[in-house]
């Protein structure tokens, strides 16, 4: 008999941004054990299997079919020896093996109270950590995501009317929930961006909607980032990584409605062991990130705080590897013209590096 060999194996091509991944796909019990997995890898500070993993996950997500044996995987590209060891492992005891997996990670993992307890000295963001831990544990959903984004829009406006803001990240890509919120601010007019963060953060504070907010400044530069500088994942926009205080909507707090935030922040209960944010609390905290680009970089930085991560990762490499320039959320370098090409639109952008468009919603890899 002939071995079968399965034509969406045969065809799946290897770099994430040249294949279509959905969020709903038909292998999640398999794509989360190897997340799991990989998330511990990026825990004990081991990239390159933590990336091995993601691709291998990433890889499963991408197939039309549910993997039914250990055949299915054999053509696949990216499920190298290992990969293919923890899927056997897992698919042989598949309930004990994840949950043992999660459990491994989990124990890597320090809960607020061990901190509280071994009096580990604590800066203001690890503060904020422990503080709003159950709060930043829960996921955002997007009904709560559209809520920020109004806010968001609100205090941008206020502040510079005409600049233009963009939902990103996993929401973008059509996520449900996320673990926080990504927005990106631009102005057509070039050189208003500049110093906005600040304003946007006073407007925010004024109105008592931030519990914690970081901002660091735009340190770009097109001769020293460009093509002489070391690759690197992290971008150099503006840069607010915050906490908003988001209100209970009025269905979801009618059974504390007599409670207003003031009663529970000022209140009797402030003796509560290092003030850990209330469950019962009419509002809750969520992690949001601001992003201020050029706009001259904005296609750029919408293609780069869209994710997911892996799509990203996989973008640079492509771009590297198979078309000698140099992407990041600011520009598209060309080694082989020695010039920088512009984009207006992320259109263009996978133009120039020869790939098929992917929409957001299937870039999540
Ligand atoms: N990003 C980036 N550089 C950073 C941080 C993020 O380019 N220093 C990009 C990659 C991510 C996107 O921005 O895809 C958003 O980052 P998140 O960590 O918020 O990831 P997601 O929004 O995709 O996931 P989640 O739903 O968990 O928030
Ligand atoms: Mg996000």
């Amino acid at each position: 008999p002939k071995p079968n060999i399965d034509p969406a194996a045969m065809l799946m091509k290897s770099y994430a941004c040249q294949r279509r991944t959905p969020l709903k796909h038909h292998n999640s019990i398999l794509t989360d054990a190897l997340e799991i997995l990989a998330q511990n890898a990026e825990y004990n500070d081991n990239e390159g299997r933590s990336v091995a993993f993601r691709r291998a996950a990433s890889v499963l997500k991408a197939l039309p079919h549910r993997v039914k044996s250990m055949e299915d995987l054999r053509s696949l590209p990216c499920l190298g020896d290992h990969s293919q060891r923890v899927i056997k492992a897992l698919t042989g005891i598949f309930g004990v093996g994840v949950r043992t997996a999660d459990r491994w990670f989990r124990e890597g993992l320090r809960s607020p109270d061990d901190l509280i307890r071994t009096g580990q000295q604590l800066n203001r963001a690890q503060q904020a950590g422990v503080q709003y831990y159950n709060d930043l544990q829960k996921p955002v959903t997007k009904a709560e995501a559209d809520v920020i984004s109004d806010i968001v829009e609100k205090a941008v406006h206020a502040v510079l009317p005409g600049a233009e803001i963009q939902l990103m990240g996993g929401f973008r890509r059509g996520k449900e929930v996320g673990h926080d919120v990504d927005f990106l601010i631009t102005h057509p007019e070039e050189g208003k961006e500049e110093g906005l963060m600040p304003k946007i953060t006073n407007w925010l504070e004024e109105q008592g909607l931030l519990l914690y907010q970081k901002t660091t400044r735009n340190s770009y530069l097109e001769k020293m980032d460009g093509p002489a500088r070391a690759p690197n994942n992290m971008d150099r926009f503006e840069r607010c990584f915050s906490i908003f205080k988001l209100q209970a909507s009025a269905e979801s707090c009618k059974s504390n409605s007599t409670t207003s935030v003031q009663d529970i922040s000022t209140g009797s209960e402030t003796e509560r062991p290092r003030d850990q944010h209330s469950e019962e609390s009419d509002w809750r905290a969520v992690r949001v990130d601001l992003v201020v680009s050029p706009y001259s970089q904005f296609a750029f930085a919408t293609l780069g705080w869209t994710g997911s991560k892996l799509f990203e990762r996989e973008l640079r490499r492509w771009a590297g590897q198979e078309k000698h320039m140099s992407l990041s959320s600011h520009a598209l370098y060309d080694s082989k013209q020695n010039l920088y090409l512009r984009a207006k639109t992320e259109e263009e952008i996978f133009a120039y590096l020869g790939l098929e468009f992917i929409p957001p919603s299937e870039r999540n890899a």
